[in-house]
């Protein structure tokens, strides 16, 4: 069984809906099982285009290989209408594989881990949330990687199980 650390995120539409409704959707397939799920985060577009994103990330275990997975994970955008009219457009759901295991794969179709984790804001900290020790194959503990990141605003959205602690505080 391998663990797998998703990203979901969308500016489209009923973003906070949309998201809580694709983790049902993938928790629907009886070769995935949720492990963790994060509070959702509000961010600016990162050198992208349109409203606020709203994020979050999910740990699940699966034996499925990384390649279904993401075919997996393209079918559920499909469902919640995603467009790819150009690169990085306004999108009403986006599910990234960050990590799988520590395996690294670097094909057109799929690299891992994601290229730009630790560039990212709106995926470090819900990474963190749901994961504060976890570390990146050759690059050490991603924590360590906020710091470098803390000019990018983003506020953790309470909910009565998320208070809104931790998040903003770290980043403003
Ligand atoms: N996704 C992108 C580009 N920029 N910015 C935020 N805040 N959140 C995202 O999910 C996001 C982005 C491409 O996938
Ligand atoms: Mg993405
Ligand atoms: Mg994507």
């Amino acid at each position: 069984m391998a663990r797998a650390y998703i990203g979901l995120g969308g500016n489209i539409g009923d973003a906070r809906q949309i998201l809580t409704d694709a983790v049902v959707c993938l928790a629907q397939f009886p070769e995935i099982s949720i492990n963790a799920r994060s509070c959702f985060y509000i961010s600016a577009p990162v050198e992208a285009l349109g409203g606020d994103y709203i994020n979050n990330v999910i740990s699940v275990d699966t034996d499925l290989d990384p390649i279904v997975l993401l075919r997996l994970c393209q079918s559920v955008e499909q469902r919640f209408g995603r467009e790819r009219p150009y690169e990085n457009a306004p999108r009403t759901l986006d599910i990234d594989i960050l990590m799988y295991d520590n395996i690294t794969h670097n094909t057109p179709e799929l690299i891992l881990p994601h290229p730009r984790i630790t560039e990212r804001m709106f995926v470090l900290l819900p990474l963190l949330e749901i994961d504060s020790e976890i570390e990146l194959p050759n690059h050490g503990k991603l924590k360590d990687k906020l710091p470098d990141l803390s000019w990018q605003k983003i506020e953790k959205l309470p909910n009565k199980y998320c208070p809104n602690s931790m998040g903003s505080n770290l980043s403003h």
